[in-house]
């Protein structure tokens, strides 16, 4: 039996991916920037030397997502691989706009190559992540990652390792359910109806080049200025969309509300939205707790979970 576990964390996009340049080959059409958390995790076990695939996430079967797990097992250890049995476990809500597919994604293409004794480098792991869930590609990174596009692909790169500016990131989760558009065919949908998608990736690269010389130079009123107006244009773009695609609802404006009445009492904070309706909250460390308090006592926030920045995809032990 060759078997093997990794386990990943999500990572939350400051500039974000949405859209992408070539839909077979899943290549981002912009790069992005992100941060990889540390608290929040998706284990994934990898077992080759069953009949056929199989995908349990969190002890129930998930026959849905099985499809892409199997194409992306052929794209780590070839077509002619035996059949693997592939147990999922996060300690987060899945599907609901919190990157579980970028930590899914991450863990499977370590586990899934250090089970079959593939070797693989860091950098073609990250690309192999990247063709199941672009932002997966990110998730193989530490702490402030960038991924460029290039004529090759995509290369992904630390900017900043988590000790080096050491941020605090509260999630605030409005929805635990799954959400209604998946992120893929939203991006093709607004690629396609969005009168705004030409100029949100016209544009991307000076947001990229601000949010990178920020995080070089370690000014968080910059970064969060950048982040906030990248993420409001994302979904302005979706806005746009025919039908629309809307991720938001009152909670959502509710903790953005509470974020601006943050910044307003001198609090380092800023906030970024991904593809659901929940709302991720940066801060510096001094402001965390200010953060998580008023973030919980928010109308319409089921819990709140906080993170430090952390480390990319690796192999761990799993009883
Ligand atoms: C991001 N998101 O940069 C952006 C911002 C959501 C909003 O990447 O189709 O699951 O699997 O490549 O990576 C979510 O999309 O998309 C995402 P696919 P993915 O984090």
């Amino acid at each position: 039996m060759m078997q093997a576990s990794a386990q990943a964390q999500p990572n939350i996009a400051l500039v974000k991916y949405w859209g992408k340049r070539d839909v077979a080959a899943n290549l981002p059409a912009t790069g992005s920037i992100s941060i990889t958390l540390d608290s929040l995790w998706t284990r994934m076990s990898v077992n080759f030397g069953v009949a056929d695939d199989l995908l349990i996430v969190n002890g129930v079967p998930a026959d849905e997502m099985l499809p892409r797990v199997t194409r992306c097992l052929d794209s780590v250890a070839g077509k002619g691989r035996a059949g693997a049995r592939v147990t999922s476990a996060s300690n987060f809500p899945i599907a609901a706009g919190l990157a579980s597919s970028a930590s899914a994604f991450a863990a499977l293409v370590v586990a899934a190559s250090d089970a079959a004794g593939c070797g693989h480098e860091r950098a073609e792991l990250s690309r192999l992540a990247g063709r199941a869930s672009g932002s997966a590609a990110r998730s193989l990174f530490d702490g402030f990652v960038e991924l460029a596009i290039t004529s090759a692909g995509i290369d992904v790169t630390t900017l900043a390792g988590p000790a080096e500016w050491p941020l605090q990131v509260i999630v605030a989760v409005t929805e635990e359910a799954g959400k209604a558009v998946g992120s893929g065919d939203a991006m093709i949908r607004c690629a396609q109806t969005s009168p705004f998608y030409q100029s949100w990736v016209d544009r991307q690269d000076e947001d990229l080049a601000a949010a990178r010389a920020a995080i070089a130079r370690r000014d968080f009123a910059k970064l969060g200025a950048i982040a906030e107006h990248n993420c409001l244009k994302m979904h302005s773009v979706m806005w746009g969309a025919r039908p629309p695609i809307v991720y938001w609802t009152k909670a959502t404006l509710a903790c953005m509300e509470t974020v601006r009445g943050l910044q307003d009492a001198g609090h380092a904070v800023f906030f970024t939205i991904d593809a659901g309706p929940q709302v991720k909250v940066v801060c510096l460390p001094e402001s965390a707790e200010a953060a998580q308090a008023a973030l919980a006592s928010t109308e319409g926030v089921r819990k709140t979970m906080q993170s430090a920045l952390g480390i990319g995809a690796r192999k761990v032990t799993v009883d």
